[in-house]
C-alpha cells in the first residue's frame, strides 16, 4: 500500500451511548460490541482511506466521551481545536440525544480552529429503524439548517460507516486543493503525512478524566 498523502483528524461527539466508539471501532474492523461499555475522555483511532485512484490519507478519530462526568466537557476541547472535522452523531431511537445536537454544536464551535470544521450529523442504529423516533424528515431538515451532511448508519451492520468516513476524507482533500482549508503551523486538523512507526495504526489508546 502507497503511503498516505496526508493525516485528517476527525472529532466523534454526541451523547452517551449513540454508538460513537462502535463506529470508530467499525472503521478500524474491530468487532462489534453489544455490552456498553463507556468511553472516558478520549478514545483514539486510526485508519487508511483511500481517495481518488491511488492516493492515500490516514486519518485519526478522536471518540469523546458523551458522558459529562467522564470528561466530555472538561478534557475534550483542546482535541474539538484540532479537528477538520465533527461528525455529531445521535441515536435515531433516542430523542435526548437528537435533542442535545445543538449543544454539541454550540460547544464545537466555541472551540473550534480558525479554520472552521466540516460538520457532518448522523443518526445513527438504523438496524432499529422499527423503533426510531426521529424520523429522516426531521434530521434532513436539522441538518439543512445547520449546513451539515446527513447520513444514516449502523455501527452494528456496518451500513454507510465507510462512505461517511471517504466522503469527509474526499471533501476535505478537495477542499484543501482548493484552499478552503491549509495548512497551518500550530494546527493539527490536516498535516503532511510522515512515516513513522505507528504502534496504535487502528488501535485505540484512552486519555483520562481530568
Ligand atoms: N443496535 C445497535 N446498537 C448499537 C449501534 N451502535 C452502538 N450500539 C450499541 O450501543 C451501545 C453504546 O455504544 P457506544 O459506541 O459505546 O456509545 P458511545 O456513543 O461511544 O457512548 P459513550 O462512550 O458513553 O459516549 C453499545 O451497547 C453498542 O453495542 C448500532 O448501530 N446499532
Ligand atoms: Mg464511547
Amino acid at each position: 500500500m502507497k503511503d498516505p498523502v496526508y493525516t485528517f483528524r476527525y472529532i466523534l461527539a454526541g451523547d452517551c451511548t449513540v454508538g460513537k466508539t462502535a463506529m470508530a471501532r467499525y472503521v478500524t474492523r474491530e468487532d462489534f460490541k453489544q455490552e456498553y461499555e463507556i468511553t472516558i475522555g478520549v478514545g483514539f483511532y486510526t485508519q487508511i482511506i483511500p481517495i481518488d485512484g491511488d492516493r492515500n490519507v490516514k486519518i485519526i478519530m478522536w471518540d469523546t466521551a458523551g458522558a459529562e462526568r467522564f470528561g466530555a466537557y472538561c478534557i475534550t476541547p483542546a482535541y474539538f481545536r484540532q479537528g477538520v472535522a465533527v461528525i455529531f452523531v445521535y441515536d435515531m431511537t433516542k430523542r435526548a440525544s437528537f435533542e442535545s445536537i445543538p449543544r454539541w454544536l454550540d460547544f464545537a464551535n466555541i472551540h473550534t480552529s480558525p479554520q472552521g470544521y466540516r460538520p457532518i450529523l448522523i443518526a445513527n442504529k438504523t438496524d432499529l429503524s422499527a423503533t426510531r423516533v426521529i424520523s429522516q424528515d426531521e434530521g434532513v431538515a436539522f441538518a439543512n439548517d445547520h449546513n451539515m451532511r446527513y447520513f444514516e448508519t449502523s455501527a452494528k451492520t456496518g451500513h454507510n460507516i465507510d462512505s461517511v468516513f471517504k466522503e469527509i476524507t474526499e471533501y476535505v482533500h478537495v477542499q484543501l486543493d482548493r484552499g478552503e482549508f491549509r495548512l497551518e503551523e500550530g494546527w493539527n486538523g490536516i498535516e503532511k503525512y510522515v512515516k513513522k512507526a505507528d504502534p496504535f495504526l487502528g488501535r485505540k489508546n484512552y486519555d483520562f478524566c481530568c
